[in-house]
């Protein structure tokens, strides 16, 4: 399988497994990254997922050049859908995602990083958009999310010279929310999943529902939306279970209901 896909307990891990390929996403893998994220969206029993890549030289260095751009060159004019629906494009999904990056991230492999919530990076990371060296640009989010993520000139410097950043320069422009040594990674991924655990799970997902889908509304409509989510959460058992465990001075025990 190019992808594992794996659940414990509330959490499922998703790992790219080409380490041979610095785990280059071929059509496979992102095939098989459709069905696991598709099956993660729908199991009421999975609250967070964290994505890593197998071995310990990279999370993920981009497309296949030797498959996944022929597929998409022979396909893409035509079938603007060709590749299957994933966080990356087409396929939303409010549960959180954590990318736990071990390592080399490079174009497709830093928009499936940027497609998560929450970057976890080991210090040895490098990451970047060298999609302009090969003639192309990014096609999974990368022109889009990198400059709502970082500052405009920083996601310019990466989209424009193809030229990777290493860890701490991701930190100190706020690509990644964190730096650890690498054999850290998956398991501070781990300890922030479960911190989110903690929390009411319709409540987590509206908060990034409420991020996502506002980012590209006006302030009004925005607030709208998180209006409505709120009304939404409102008449749901987590939420009152989440404040009767408060006056109660107990955890609450959240059903995502
Ligand atoms: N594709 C295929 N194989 C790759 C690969 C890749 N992206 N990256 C590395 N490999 C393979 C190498 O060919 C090599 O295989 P063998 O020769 O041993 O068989 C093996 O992994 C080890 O790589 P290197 O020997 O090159 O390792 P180095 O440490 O010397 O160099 C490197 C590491 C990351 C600097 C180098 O491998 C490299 O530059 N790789 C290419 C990185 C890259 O250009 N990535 C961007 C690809 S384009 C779209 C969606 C997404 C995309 C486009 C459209 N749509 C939905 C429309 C995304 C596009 C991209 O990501």
């Amino acid at each position: 399988m190019a992808i594992d896909y794996q659940k414990e307990g509330k959490i499922a891990i998703f790992t790219i497994n080409r380490p041979e390929a610095l785990n280059a996403m071929n059509v496979q893998a992102a095939r098989e990254l459709h069905e696991a994220m598709v099956d993660f969206r729908d199991d009421p029993e999975l609250w967070v997922g964290i994505i890593t890549g197998a071995g310990d030289r990279a999370f993920c260095a981009g497309a296949d050049i030797k498959d996944m751009l022929p597929f998409l060159k022979e396909h893409l004019q035509s079938s603007p859908w060709a590749m299957p629906a994933t966080p990356m494009r087409g396929l939303d999904l409010w549960k959180p995602l954590i990318a736990a990056i071990n390592g080399l991230t490079m174009g497709g492999g830093l928009e499936i990083a940027l497609a998560c919530d929450l970057r976890i990076a080991s210090e040895k990371a490098r990451f970047g958009c060298p999609e302009v060296t090969l003639g192309l640009i990014p096609g999974w989010g990368a022109t889009q999310r990198l400059p709502r993520i970082v500052p405009w000139c920083k996601a310019a410097e990466l989209l424009l010279t193809g030229k990777p950043i290493d860890a701490q320069e991701a930190y100190r422009i706020g690509l990644v929310n964190i730096v650890v040594p690498t054999e850290a990674v998956m398991s501070t991924a781990k300890e922030w999943a479960e911190v989110i655990c903690q929390a009411g799970p319709l409540a987590v997902r509206a908060a990034k529902e409420a991020m996502i889908r506002g980012s590209s509304l006006t302030l009004e409509d925005g607030l709208r939306l998180e209006n409505a989510l709120e009304a939404y959460l409102m008449s749901t058992e987590d939420f009152t279970e989440g404040t009767t465990a408060f006056v109660e001075k107990r955890k609450p025990d959240f059903k995502g209901k």
